[in-house]
């Protein structure tokens, strides 16, 4: 009697492992059938494959895994996000300037998308475009993963989808966290100007000078590129086309004391600001790094608290070099704000997102011309807007 009921408790257990691996079999099998016979079946579409864990540590002998190549991304498609508001003018004057860079990576992609059918290969050429586009490696991979992880598959058939990806993913990547600019917080509020030589430097103090005079500042320019004779003549003109007064020293003489000259200068007779030139040379000459220090320790003594901003200008026609010269320079310095000249004579305007997500540093304005008025503040959003401008037509 004892075994029989022995007997009988095992074929229950095995009927119901048998009933357990039937279910499990058929839902396996509804889960992988074409989206029609889902439909029919009335089964919801599979969720996206889980990512196989990546193996933590090497096995003995491997070489060392590298790091994670992105940062890390929402796996969810971002739900349809409103539009942020772009200031329009703004993005007409940057969609000028980056007519050449739209005509480069910004067209790539655009055929990219724009041919019938998106698929798995679209995905290994898009991440072909984006390395080979300017935009720095990182700034290349968080929109490559960003596309990828966001995209069923079903949602690979549509651009629209995959542009909003793109400028959303843009504009975070643009969105580095730092104080708004407050000139009115020093009185005067003393700004240092930096980068290698022939970036734009002195063009921006002019354009900058101007912008300010305008919006009744009282500025005052300091021509502390003493290495040159022409150079203090440069500002000379740029100072008169802004109307702004400047300080000169003398041909070679010592840059610390122009600008320690010119922000005593700044206190005693109410200034607003000042904005002090320096000298461009290569960022391998370990002498300018020293000059410069100096001349921040200097502009301390003439006014405790300043330099109140260090500004590196770098030239958007050098690519990817204006990102290694700004790591260099931020290494040795304090660098607080970015201009980004030269746009308009570029196809690498992409690198500004390169810049910022490197960098973590802020873009303050960008140089769309050579004209005293060809400066602009830096505006992430309309800045996007008119990278990808072409993006709706590149789909057709
Ligand atoms: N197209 C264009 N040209 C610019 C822009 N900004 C500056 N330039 C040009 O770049 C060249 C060099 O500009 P500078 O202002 O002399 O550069 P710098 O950094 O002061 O050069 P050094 O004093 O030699 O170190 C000039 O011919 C400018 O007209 C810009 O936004 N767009
Ligand atoms: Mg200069």
């Amino acid at each position: 009697m004892q075994t029989e009921l022995v007997e009988l408790a095992v074929a229950i257990v095995v009927i119901a492992l048998i009933l357990v691996v039937l279910r499990r079999a058929s839902a396996r099998s509804r889960a992988r059938a074409p989206a029609s016979i889902r439909d029919r079946l009335g089964v919801e579409a599979p969720t996206e494959a889980r990512p196989r864990r990546q193996r933590q540590r090497p096995r003995p002998g491997e070489p060392e895994a590298p790091p994670p190549r992105a940062e890390p991304i929402a796996a969810a498609p971002a739900p349809a996000e409103p539009a942020p508001q772009v200031d329009r003018e703004a993005r007409d004057a940057y969609a000028a300037g980056l007519a050449k860079t739209r005509g480069g990576f910004v067209a790539r992609l655009g055929k990219l998308f724009g041919k019938k059918k998106i698929d798995a290969q679209t995905l290994d050429e898009l991440e072909e475009v984006l390395f080979t586009a300017d935009i720095g490696p990182r700034a290349a991979d968080r929109i490559f993963q960003a596309v990828k992880a966001g995209l069923s598959r079903d949602e690979l058939d549509d651009p629209a989808t995959i542009w909003n990806r793109i400028r959303k993913t843009s504009r975070d990547i643009l969105a580095v966290d730092a104080p708004a600019l407050d000139l009115s917080s020093k009185k005067p509020f003393v700004l240092l100007v930096l980068g290698v030589n022939g970036v734009g430097k002195t063009t921006t103090i002019g354009k900058l000078a101007q912008q300010w005079r305008l919006d009744g500042k009282k500025v005052l320019l300091a021509a502390g590129d003493t290495y040159r004779a022409a150079a203090t003549e440069q500002l000379e003109v740029w100072a008169e086309r802004a109307d702004v007064p400047i300080v000169r020293g003398k041909p070679n003489g010592d840059p610390s004391s122009v600008v320690f000259d010119a922000i005593k200068k700044g206190v005693d007779e109410g200034f607003d600001i000042v904005i002090c030139d320096t000298a461009g040379r290569l960022h391998s000459n370990t002498g300018l790094m020293d000059e410069l220090k100096k001349l921040r320790r200097v502009a301390g003594k003439a006014m405790p608290g300043s330099p109140h901003e260090t500004w590196m200008v770098l030239d958007a026609t050098t690519g990817q070099n204006a990102i290694s010269q700004a790591k260099t320079f931020k290494a040795d310095m304090e660098i607080s704000g970015i201009v980004l000249t030269k746009l308009d004579g570029s196809a690498k305007g992409g690198v500004v997102l390169g810049i910022c997500d490197e960098l973590k540093v802020p873009v303050r304005f960008v140089g769309v011309g050579e004209k005293i008025g060809d400066l602009r503040p830096f505006d992430p959003a309309a800045f996007v807007e008119a990278l990808y401008a072409d993006a709706g037509a590149a789909e057709n």
